[in-house]
């Protein structure tokens, strides 16, 4: 396939151009056509380029058609002798190994430019010997020792322009001697060097060359044929024979072995239509320079064709897609393939260019490459970053998880996170650059220690939290029962408490904060941080015990006041001294007050419940006020070496809480009088012992009567059931207590329906049995008051503080709704003393008898 494609391209390339047209104008487009379609351009250093010039039609194409298999344009012998090629033609060998592309140009000394047009010989000449490796010389058999020979001018050109070249290339010149004569070459040769020589010794050179033999630039071959019109036969046969030396022309000791300073094949075309064009803007030609001009140009074109190639290469699109979505396995590797493989295209391709120029370009090349898929690496080290942090999220989760310490979790889980992560880098980097990623992986440090900060933080808020609800569910219970049964020991109590809970908390938080290891200055600070907090606990438990402490004294007066020494609810009987009890019970009110009154962390003693009881329940609040002020101990805002902060109920509160406290436990105290006057009546309901002795005297006949008739008898005792139920019914003793008339109004008003009631109820209890049961189970709301039991003035002995505190609260509705449909309906047995006595409030309006005034001293 690869041979029909060379022979192919050899056929194509067989087909002349025109390279330069008769005008000097260069050919580039249709000459790139030809290179391309001849296959030239990819040949690299394996081409030559040969060349003829000799007078005009002396044979040339016809020469190069039969030694090349060309198709150069002949001239037409039977039209006459006339100029056929014009400019330079360009075609390619057919079947010479190397590519050998051929150079055809216009005769010289011809008659259609005229003597003065030299100046065209001479470009094409310099031209033919800049782009050259061999160059074939026609001159006619007889010219040779002749003076007037027709190819001496041109020598002469040949030999003068090559000065022009700075450092030119070794040419081979070839010289065909046409129509040879019987003389043997090898007597013409030696002529023919001879006049070479003449010529290159009268070429004037410039001083650097002015010693330089000829052999320094030329390599000078002589070859001859017969004449291609008389021995037409004789000619192919030794043309073909010449055709032999043109094969492997380019190999050391071939035609053209000792070529120096090739262009590439690739750079061939451009190479020559910059020499063309300096050659004919008649400057000097510098084929070194010139070489680096065509590299440097050739390697641009290069290396942006391997750009472009990159830019659309399907493998790296996709891999820049991929590295989007995500972090690429094997990134570095498939990157630095991709980068590789386009290097290497430029590398073979401008491998035959000038090496500075060549790496120069490269290593453009190189970086414009770089620059391209960098973000892309960036990109994958950017996923890697935030999979290296995920990472570290998750096994520090896991390792807290699994118990080891925090500080040690931290610790192995940052070195594995940044161990994958600079294994991910490695991974990404490419050998063609050095990519610092030192930076990312600082921020990666940076990220995993932020978060193990905040971690911490959380950890930290969160133990100190467990330690301090501990601490808190500890104190806060016991505090509020030590201040329920507040004491001379309470804050001594309390204060051991607080130290004995904290101190027991300190080990756990201390086993927690191991792990950490923040050192011992952290946890010391953290213990107090704890203490502190204990503190706050027992101040505000305080505080809001003091805010409620009139509520607690009268709880505490309650308590005395209604219990005796064996906590049994007192029954007022009339035999206690009221007056002993609630004083009792006022003082136990004032100690708590005195308790309550300041914070004591020291437990020093201090004299505020003795100014209390000395002011308040010795003296009298309202004389005392009245006299002069500055005597009182208690119209201050703060209490005696009491720090403010520990001051809970100021002096001025504690007297004004007192006085409130007196006027809402005075009721308690008249209705234990009241109870007492109301005992003693119940006791002395019967007449004196002389009346009753009067009656028994005064009405014997009566009484006799009455006990010897026995229907006196039975009306007698049926009527006073009657009134002793009526009594009952109407509470008596209760509705005079308002006084005399009123009592008789209210008994009269209340009198008939009463009565009427009474019967009613004789009446359903001749029911039988069964009916009556049903009748008798009326709703507990609907049940007469008559028949609820009498309200109790006191609590359980043993009702605790808080049971104390709930029943203070108002009742629920339910309990109202079941109590209000009388007024007058007593008290539930479960109400507290409050109750009772707010209940009881409205008969405050019952003037003190006599007998009562003695208790309201008292108040
Ligand atoms: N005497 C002689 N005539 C030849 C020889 N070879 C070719 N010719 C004839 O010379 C004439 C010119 O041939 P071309 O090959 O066109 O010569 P040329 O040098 O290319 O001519 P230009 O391109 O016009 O300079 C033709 O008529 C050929 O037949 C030869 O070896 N000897
Ligand atoms: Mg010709």
């Amino acid at each position: 396939m690869a041979e029909v494609d060379a022979a192919a391209a050899a056929a194509a390339g067989a087909q002349a151009v025109q390279l330069i047209d008769g005008e000097g104008e260069f050919a580039g487009e249709s000459a790139e056509r030809f290179m391309t379609a001849a296959g030239v351009a990819g040949c690299g250093l394996s081409y030559a380029v040969v060349s003829i010039m000799g007078p005009q039609s002396s044979g040339k194409s016809t020469l190069l058609n039969l030694l090349f298999g060309t198709n150069f344009r002949e001239m037409d012998a039977f039209r006459g002798r006339s100029q056929t090629t014009k400019g330079i033609w360009m075609a390619r060998c057919v079947g010479v190994e190397p590519c050998t592309v051929v150079m055809d140009l216009e005769g010289t000394d011809g008659r259609e430019r005229g003597e003065d047009d030299t100046a065209f010989e001479k470009q094409s000449s310099l031209f033919a010997l800049a782009i050259s490796d061999i160059v074939l010389i026609n001159m006619w058999c007889h010219d040779i020792g002749r003076e007037q020979a027709a190819n001496k001018p041109l020598l002469k050109t040949v030999f003068q322009v090559m000065m022009r070249l700075f450092s030119p290339r070794k040419t081979t010149l070839l010289f065909v001697i046409r129509d040879k004569t019987r003389t043997p070459l090898e007597h013409l040769e030696p002529v023919l060097r001879e006049d070479i020589q003449k010529i290159w010794n009268s070429v004037p050179k410039p001083e650097a060359h002015k010693d330089t033999p000829l052999s320094e630039f030329f390599n000078v071959q002589v070859t001859a044929l017969p004449s291609f019109e008389e021995k037409e036969e004789q000619f192919r046969e030794q043309v073909q024979q010449l055709r032999q030396r043109f094969a492997n022309s380019i190999a050391p000791g071939g035609l053209a072995g000792d070529r120096r300073g090739v262009v590439p094949a690739s750079g061939f075309l451009f190479s020559s239509q910059q020499i063309w064009k300096i050659i004919r803007e008649n400057k000097d030609l510098d084929l070194p320079a010139h070489k680096v001009m065509v590299a440097t140009v050739r390697c641009d074109e290069i290396a942006n064709e391997r750009f472009g190639c990159l830019t659309s290469d399907a493998e790296w699109l996709d891999l820049e897609n991929d590295v989007q979505a995500g972090s690429v396995l094997g990134f570095g590797k498939k990157l630095g393939s991709i980068v590789e493989v386009h290097m290497e295209e430029y590398d073979k391709e401008a491998v035959y260019f000038d090496e500075a120029v060549r790496k120069a370009k490269r290593q453009l090349l190189e970086s414009r490459i770089l620059n391209l898929v960098q973000p892309a690496f960036q990109k994958n080290l950017s996923h890697l970053r935030t999979k290296a942090l995920e990472k570290f999220k998750t096994g520090l989760n896991q390792s807290l998880e699994s118990g080891k310490g925090f500080a040690a979790s931290v610790r192995e889980t940052t070195e594995s996170s940044l161990s994958e992560f600079n294994q991910g880098c490695a991974d990404s980097v490419i050998k063609q650059a050095d990519w610092d990623y030192s930076k990312i992986l600082e921020k990666v440090r940076r990220d995993i220690e932020d978060h193990a900060l905040s971690v911490r933080e959380s950890k930290l808020t969160e133990l100190t939290n467990h330690a301090k609800e501990k601490l808190r569910k500890a104190l806060v219970e016991p505090v509020e029962s030590l201040f329920d049964a507040a004491g001379q020991t309470t804050w001594s109590s309390i204060e051991s408490l607080y130290k004995r809970e904290t101190q027991a908390i300190l080990p756990e938080v201390f086993k927690a904060l191991s792990g950490f290891e923040m050192g011992s200055e952290f946890s010391e600070e953290m213990v107090s941080k704890l203490r502190d907090y204990g503190q706050s606990i027992v101040e505000n438990k305080a505080k809001e015990e003091a805010s409620k402490i009139l509520m607690h004294m009268k709880e505490r007066f309650t308590v005395v006041f209604s219990h005796d020494k064996d906590s049994m609810p007192r029954t007022w009987t009339g035999k206690e001294d009221v007056r002993a009890i609630a004083k009792e019970a006022r003082s136990a009110a004032l100690k708590l007050l005195s308790v309550l009154a300041v914070i004591r962390w020291d437990d020093k003693p201090d004299r505020i419940e003795n100014i209390l009881i000395t002011t308040l329940l010795d003296g009298s609040v309202a004389s005392k006020s009245s006299s002069a002020s500055s005597g009182d101990p208690l119209a201050s805002t703060s209490w005696e070496e009491v720090h403010p902060k520990h001051t809970l109920i100021t002096p001025a509160q504690c007297k004004s809480v007192w006085k409130q406290f007196q006027s809402e436990t005075e009721f308690t105290i008249t209705q234990a009088v009241s109870t007492q006057q109301a005992h003693r009546r119940s006791n002395g309901r019967l007449p004196p012992p002389w009346a009753l002795v009067a009656m028994a005297v005064l009405g014997f006949d009566e009484i006799m009567m009455l006990l010897r008739n026995p229907i006196y008898m039975f009306l007698l005792f049926v009527g006073y059931l009657l009134v002793r139920a009526l009594a009952v019914q109407l509470d008596i003793g209760r509705e005079f207590q308002n006084g005399m008339v009123p009592g008789i109004l209210s008994v009269s008003a209340k009198l008939l329906p009463t009565l009427q009631n009474l019967l009613n109820k004789v009446a359903t209890d001749q029911q039988p049995p069964q009916q009556q049961g049903q009748q008798h189970r009326p709703p507990a709301a609907e049940a007469p008051e008559a028949q609820q039991p009498p309200p109790p003035l006191l609590l359980s002995p043993k009702s605790s503080m808080s049971e104390l505190r709930r029943l203070h609260t108002p009742p629920s509705p339910v309990r109202r709704s079941v109590s209000s449909p009388s007024h007058s309906s007593p008290p539930s047995p479960k109400a507290s003393p409050r109750k009772v006595a707010e209940e009881q409030k409205p008969r405050r309006a019952v003037e003190p008898d006599n007998e009562s005034s003695s208790a309201y001293s008292i108040v």
